[in-house]
């Protein structure tokens, strides 16, 4: 088949005719594009279930009192429980489901000029794994004790342990499964996106001539099968510890309500350190996509190609690489020697500098660009403004010194929903926006796209901007309220502040929903190449055909963003045009 120099391709790969009946067609697809949108879809449904659990706490915070839909009084316990599954649906199921199962499966083929993933079975299965894990964490809801309150991060020994509180037995046990599940489907996708890319390549798609979205995909799918296979031994091990009674994650005589704990010999901290090995490289695969869409969007609304493309490139991999030597930062509270400390405080910063080359060039592409302020472009400006506000607290963090008193504040709830949570958020916007037209053959609504961005622009700098201040004022984290903590009164007001902004927040939300339902219908119809962009999937039909370009596997013979090249007859050249020395910038 094909070679990893970009030569050869995928046109020898006959993988499968288009299916007919409506479940082959629909519902167990092989067709990337169709398992894209479904992932598209899950995490649509997953962030709408993780706004309202956010939405129910942020309204706990300031009117206890008051009789929540389905969970009713909450108590500090139901809290916890919101807050652990707000968190688990977030990261998992939106930061990690949309930007890569969702465009990457939808947009790498094309984009590289390939008529499939590498292998459709495979992807196929990815995505209803990853389905069965959404839904048997769903599931904990409504089983007997309920759902989890043990943390995103599930911190053994508490989560090892059925007796340590209410979500902690079968809900807990279900959110292990939801999450060992969503691990395998995630390995296997990631095998699918590094086959894909090394080797369906189309001719002349050489790797320094990928779109930045795929490089990113690329990186995120090594970091994946790095990553995913630790939490999955983490994973069975505690479901180990939980039912069989082995003492992976729990020391001897552990005295809980009462009752002393058989298991003896084990080490919670064991379970930090994968988790966290995990943990990190993690946030990362959360955030590389929506990079590789900024690069993209900014590049196309600037007419003007990338800045310093091999840097961004580069920058990528240090950024993964280094995303897996940093993993104590999250430990510095841990007792672990100073030296450690050092080592992880200074890896730490070290990231800075890639995240800052990346930053620049975005700058570098903007300046003197022609600009087109349409809504992908806001979003993705919008998302190196969050980056930008979100990193300049990571250096802070990242000082045992400071990290020590701040860490378990609001301060970091404040730094990791502006980098990793909105920052994401606003490149799956942008991939949403720019995208649309491609997968639905129809453009949304320009205006409604324009007030959905600034509402949510300003209503995320108002919800998360002020967490910093109360996080240095000692407020915690993970406490269901204030009221018991007599020096945390004056932040009533604050706390008032937040709530109101993220209800605005979240009701603008429903503007963009309408939009892209509307839009799916409704909306004025796309040509092939609304955005007059330059990478593969502009050239084919809008939506692509079944197998992306209809029999002809197109040649590449320029890189992807020769925008407002000197002496061209227009202001951008598609990659499949005929070659063009290459510009000078
Ligand atoms: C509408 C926007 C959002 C609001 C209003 C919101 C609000 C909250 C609140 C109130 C908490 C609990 C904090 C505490 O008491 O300790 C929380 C925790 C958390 N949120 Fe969000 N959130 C939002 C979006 C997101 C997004 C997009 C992500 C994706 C990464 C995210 C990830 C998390 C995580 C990981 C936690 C920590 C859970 C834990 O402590 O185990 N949130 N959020
Ligand atoms: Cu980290």
């Amino acid at each position: 088949m094909a070679n990893s120099n970009g030569h050869g391709a995928g046109a020898a790969m006959h993988v499968h005719a288009a299916p007919t009946g409506f479940i082959r067609k629909y519902i167990f697809s092989k067709d990337h594009k169709v398992i894209g949108l479904q992932y598209f879809f899950l995490a649509l449904t997953a962030v709408w279930v993780g706004m309202i659990l956010s939405l129910f706490m942020r309204i706990h915070l300031v009117w206890p009192n008051l009789q929540i839909p389905f969970f009713g009084d909450i108590k500090p316990e139901g809290y916890l429980t919101l807050l652990t599954m707000h968190g688990t649906i977030m990261v998992f199921f939106v930061l990690t489901t949309a930007p890569q199962g969702g465009f990457g499966n939808y947009f790498l083929p094309i984009q590289i000029g390939a008529p499939d993933m590498a292998f459709p079975t495979l992807n196929m299965l990815s995505f209803w794994t990853t389905f069965l894990a959404f839904v048997a964490l769903i599931a904990a809801f409504f089983v007997s004790g309920g759902a989890p309150l043990g943390g995103w991060t599930a911190y053994a020994p508490l989560s090892a342990i059925p007796l340590a509180g209410p979500g902690q037995g079968t809900g807990m046990d279900l959110w292990i499964t939801s999450i060992a599940l969503f691990c395998i489907a995630s390995l296997l996708g990631a095998l699918n996106f590094i086959t894909t890319t090394l080797d369906l390549r189309a001719r002349g798609m050489t790797l320094m001539r990928m779109p930045l979205t795929c490089w990113s995909w690329f990186v995120t799918a090594i970091l994946g099968l790095l990553a995913f296979g630790v939490l999955l031994a983490a994973g069975v091990l505690l479901l180990l510890d939980r039912n069989v009674g082995t003492s992976f994650f729990v020391p001897g005589g552990l005295n809980v309500s009462g009752v002393v704990i058989k298991h003896k010999g084990g080490s919670p901290l064991l379970w930090q350190h994968l988790f966290w090995f995990f943990g990190h490289p993690e946030v990362y695969i959360a955030i590389l996509p929506g990079m590789g869409v900024t690069s993209q969007v900014l590049s196309t609304f600037s007419r003007k190609p990338i800045f310093g493309y091999k840097a961004m490139v580069y920058a990528m991999m240090g950024i993964g690489i280094l995303g897996f030597v940093v993993w104590g930062h999250h430990m510095f509270m841990s007792g672990m020697s100073p030296y450690s400390a050092f080592a992880f405080s200074f890896m730490t910063m070290a990231i800075g500098v890639p995240s800052a080359i990346k930053t620049f060039n975005w700058l570098g592409t903007l300046w003197k660009g022609k600009i087109r302020f349409m809504t992908p472009m806001l979003f993705a400006i919008g998302f190196v403004s969050l980056f930008v506000s979100g990193g300049l607290s990571g250096p802070f963090l990242a000082q045992p010194a400071l990290d020590i008193p701040l860490h378990d504040t609001f301060f970091v709830v404040a730094h990791f929903h502006l980098i990793m949570g909105v920052a994401a958020i606003f490149g799956i916007f942008a991939a949403t926006y720019y995208w649309f037209p491609k997968m639905f053959g129809r453009m949304m609504n320009e205006t409604l796209g324009r007030i959905h961005f600034f509402l949510t622009f300003i209503g995320t700098y108002a919800i998360f901007m002020p967490m910093h201040y109360e996080g240095l004022a000692g407020r915690p984290r993970r406490y269901s309220s204030l009221d018991v903590v007599q020096f945390l009164h004056p932040l009533k007001p604050v706390e008032f502040f937040i709530t109101l902004a993220a209800i605005l927040t979240i009701a603008a939300q429903f503007i963009f929903l309408f939009n892209l339902l509307w839009s799916m219908f409704k909306g004025k119809k796309a040509s092939d190449n609304p955005w007059e962009a330059t990478t593969l999937e502009w050239t084919t039909a809008t939506p692509p055909p079944h197998d992306n370009f209809a029999g002809k596997i197109p040649v590449v013979n320029n890189g992807p963003y020769e925008y407002g090249v000197p002496g061209a007859a227009k202001d951008y050249i598609m990659q499949t045009d005929p070659a063009v020395p290459v510009a000078k910038h």
